[in-house]
């Protein structure tokens, strides 16, 4: 809705720049009035110049009155979308008038934010000269009340005193309640939605009802906003563009139209340039995870790989100490065998021998039987 801020000191609304710039395209409008029989004198010249020079670089001046605390400044900040304004929740906060720029398109709308009455009467004193001197330079007059608030005494008397006279001759003027979401029963208020219910939007409209006949004002001069909760806002805006007298309006909607379709030509060209952004972060995040959908695979396949290995060595290890234990066996078995053969073999000579032994014995008992047969003189051969 509203675009960028700027906080200006001064009260002036052309600038020295402005008004040579617009100076030389008037030329031709002279010229063309010259060519219809319309002499102009040079000091009228110049006063025609300075007014469409105001009239093309005008920018409409919204002061906002009111009681102090009911929350002018959290407006003017509410409106602008950002805290420019000093607000305070305890004491009286402005002292001094602010003049805030709304900025649509490079051009705009002027908020005066003003210290609020009622605080006491030297203040109220104070700041009755003051309005008295800013009143006249308004294009449009806001006079803000706090909904919750029943007192209107410093209400009436500033409004019938100082600002009524502008009023009956013809300056606009907007009655604002403000902080609707205060409004009984206050728990209905939607927060999610920034709305009032269905008994507070009863009590809101009495309320404008009552301020309007207070005042005697018709009913669509009085607007119920919360400039906390940004209800309304926008009819506010809306408001302020048609309370505005025709010329000045002319330019407004000119400048919201041209601001918005701005806008729109920035947005499409951000949205546009947000859907590339997530397509290709989309495209990103496929080649990604097929990435770490692949790094995942070589990892799966390097582990099994190394499982494979190892399992590979252990069975290779395995081998060889089946082959080392069977070699130790068959060297366990060979060194027996080699021991029983020993042993056989001893044991066989010593058996050899004995039997050998034994063999000479029998031979020579042999022999010995025999000579003995031989020799026997009882023996016939020997007879
Ligand atoms: N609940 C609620 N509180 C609000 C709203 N607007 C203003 N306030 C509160 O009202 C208090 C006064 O607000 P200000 O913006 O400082 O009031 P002000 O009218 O500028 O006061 P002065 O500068 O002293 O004249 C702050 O605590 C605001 O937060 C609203 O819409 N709803
Ligand atoms: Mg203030």
């Amino acid at each position: 809705m509203l675009a960028s801020v700027t906080c200006i000191k001064t009260h002036k609304i052309l600038s020295e720049k402005g008004m040579k710039a617009n100076k030389s395209s008037y030329t031709s409008l002279f010229s063309t009035l010259e060519k219809h029989g319309l002499i102009i004198a040079p000091e009228y010249k110049t006063k025609i110049e300075e007014r469409l020079n105001q009239v093309r670089n005008y920018e409409p001046k919204v002061g906002v009155f009111g009681k102090t605390g009911v929350g002018k400044s959290s407006l003017c900040n509410a409106l602008f979308g950002q805290d420019i304004c000093e607000i305070s929740d305890i004491k009286a906060c402005t002292r001094k008038p602010q003049e805030i720029l709304l900025s649509i398109g490079g051009r705009g709308l002027k908020l005066l934010d003003v210290p609020g009455v009622g605080e006491s009467s030297e203040r109220d004193k104070e700041y009755e000269e003051l309005y008295e001197k800013l009143l006249p330079e308004l294009d449009l007059i806001f006079w803000v009340f706090k909904a919750d608030d029943r007192a209107g005494s410093s209400d009436e008397r500033f409004y019938k005193r100082l600002i009524r006279p502008y009023v009956d001759a013809g300056k606009p003027f907007l009655a604002v309640i403000n902080q609707v979401d205060k409004i009984e029963p206050f728990r209905e208020w939607n927060e999610e939605e920034r709305r009032p219910g269905a008994k507070q939007s009863a009590n809101i409209d009495e309320k404008r009802k009552h301020i309007a006949g207070f005042f005697d004002l018709p009913l669509n001069k009085v607007l119920p906003i919360s400039a906390n909760e940004k209800y309304n806002l926008d009819k506010l805006v809306d408001s302020i563009i048609h309370a505005l007298p025709k010329e000045q309006k002319f330019i407004m909607l000119e400048k919201i139209h041209k601001a918005e379709e701005e806008n729109y030509v920035k947005l499409k060209a951000e949205a546009e340039k947000a859907q590339a952004e997530a397509e290709k972060a989309k495209d990103e995040a496929k080649r990604a995870k097929i990435k770490a959908e692949e790094e995942q695979a070589r990892f799966r396949y390097e582990k099994m790989k190394a499982e494979a290995e190892k399992v590979r060595a252990e069975a290779e290890r395995a081998k060889i100490e089946t082959i080392i234990s069977q070699f130790a066996r068959r060297e366990a078995e060979a060194s027996w065998l080699e021991i029983a053969a020993e042993v056989v073999s001893e044991t066989l000579g010593a058996a050899l021998e004995t039997g050998k032994a034994a063999l000479e014995a029998g031979k020579s008992a042999l022999e010995a039987g025999f000579n003995a047969v031989k020799n026997n003189k009882w023996m016939p051969w020997n007879w």
